[in-house]
């Protein structure tokens, strides 16, 4: 049965305008948008109006990089995919690119099934994969061809954690040439991770075993080292490259090189790193460790040069790279050894306030917002204008933003299955107040409606971002 709704009277905001515009969803798709006030809106009917006025409506959030359940340091991520992305929903994202993970010995097939059983009929939003590829091999590379033809057309490998998932340069070049033939993106984790594991064994020795030396052996340096060996690796086989939770102004800068020189690479930031700093990592009593992430936070002095690239469109995408672990039990593995603290920080579902606090911070623009956090993301994993944009024909994942909201960010309001906020105690203006993914009401009037198994999986089309 086909239901009509009308959204009236809101700011709709997109990557590319900002008008007051009445949305009219049709079949879960959006099917016209009119000035408001004008004839040709006020002839919308619909069996359900929602009034967006005073409010700002805008593309649903994509997060173009999660870990719901990632098995990770003997522990597994506590968001489950029903989890995850319902907090995900409750805070304005409607669709989730995650890392279906190739472990050792397995074929890409096996990784990726495992993936989609976990995922399937739990989620309450859209979601698709990304492939991580730990095992670079002649058949490997031939699976890599398969499954861009099934919708996943992205692809990361890892420089930092040798025997797990690190692939050493001759691998990476090597899968980097297949993307140049089949159209894949190759996203990678730059960090230099032998070096990095030799720093750890050293600084254990030494008795440094807080959580703040996490910061101090994964060295901006090492993270800049590894930025430029892929992209210099990139360059060699002809293949765009998309370098994800850049976190180092160093890295910035290799980006910004590379792109001034006209190449085709990209950046990702996390909030964590546009938020957090080495400050988080020194708190005292192992609460530290609720801040351990790889790439690190890094002293605050970063944080510039990351809001300075993602103006200047050096760095084009803001995702969560959430990846929860909950305090208690999971955090504290790495109690007398920093080493063995599960990598990752929740974020999934203080994505889009945390950016909208930017907004009003004078950071970035309003579309800008809505650019890093829908659009772009979007077209860079091939989902465009399906996802990142209101349009007609566009998929309805539409959010109702209250810009003038007061709220005060804990782990006792919000819906991620972990024990911390890592952003306990803030303040922000803005909040998510009514979600639609495909016509649907998720989250409405601050009250989830959304149900598990409402979210399909999304096969994607190759990188739209390079035209
Ligand atoms: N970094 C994290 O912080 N967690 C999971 C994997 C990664 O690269
Ligand atoms: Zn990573
Ligand atoms: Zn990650
Ligand atoms: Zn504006």
């Amino acid at each position: 049965m086909s239901t009509r709704t009308v959204v009236r009277g809101g700011l709709v905001v997109t990557a590319s305008d900002e008008i007051h515009a009445d949305v009219l969803i049709e079949d879960g798709r959006i099917a016209a948008l009119a000035a408001t006030g004008t004839p040709a809106a006020e002839a919308f009917t619909a069996d359900r109006v929602l009034d967006a006025r005073g409010k700002y409506v805008l593309p649903g959030g994509v997060d173009v990089h999660t870990h719901m359940e990632l098995p990770f340091g003997g522990t597994s991520a506590s968001d489950t995919f029903e989890t995850g992305t319902r907090a995900a929903a409750w805070g304005g994202t409607t669709t989730i690119v995650d890392f279906a993970v190739q472990t050792k010995g397995q074929s890409l097939r096996e990784g990726l099934d495992a993936w989609h059983a976990k995922a399937e009929g739990n989620c309450a939003i859209d979601y698709g994969f990304h492939m991580i590829v730990s095992d670079v091999r002649e058949e490997t590379l031939k699976e890599m061809d398969l499954l861009v033809e099934e919708g996943v057309t992205s692809f990361k490998q890892f420089m930092a954690y040798p025997g797990v998932f690190y692939s050493d340069d001759g691998q990476i070049l090597r899968a980097m040439q297949r993307a140049a033939g089949n159209g894949a993106l190759v996203m990678m984790h730059a960090e230099n991770g032998i070096a990095i594991d030799v720093l750890v064994e050293q600084a254990l020795a030494r008795g440094e075993t807080a959580p703040r030396y996490h910061g101090e052996v994964r060295k901006a340096l090492l993270e800049a080292e590894a930025t430029h060996r892929a992209i210099r690796l990139a360059q060699v086989a002809g293949a765009p490259l998309y370098v994800v939770h850049v976190s180092a102004a160093e890295a910035v800068a290799e980006l910004t090189r590379a792109r001034d020189e006209g190449l085709p690479v990209f950046g990702e930031t996390c909030p964590q790193y546009l938020f957090l700093s080495t400050d988080n990592l020194a708190e005292p009593d192992f609460e530290g460790a609720k801040y351990v992430c790889s790439t690190p936070l890094r002293p605050r002095e970063h944080q510039a040069a990351l809001w300075r690239g993602l103006r200047g469109n050096d760095l084009q995408v803001v995702s969560t790279d959430h990846c929860p672990f909950c305090f208690a039990g999971q955090k504290e593995l790495g109690r007398g050894d920093f080493s063995k603290i599960p990598n990752g920080l929740p974020g999934v579902e203080n994505r889009m306030d945390l950016l909208h606090q930017a907004v009003l911070d004078g950071h970035i623009g309003r579309r800008r917002w809505v650019e890093i956090a829908c659009a772009t993301p979007a077209r860079m994993f091939g989902l465009y204008p399906k996802k990142g944009t209101l349009a007609p024909g566009s998929d309805a994942d539409l959010v109702i933003y209250d810009p003038a909201a007061e709220q005060v960010v804990s782990a006792e309001t919000h819906h991620m299955n972990v024990d911390y906020s890592a952003y306990e105690g803030r303040r922000l203006t803005g909040r998510v107040e009514t979600v639609l993914s495909r016509g649907e009401l998720v989250v409405n009037r601050r009250e989830f409606t959304g149900r598990k198994g409402h979210g399909v999986y999304l096969p994607r089309s190759t990188c739209q971002y390079l035209s």
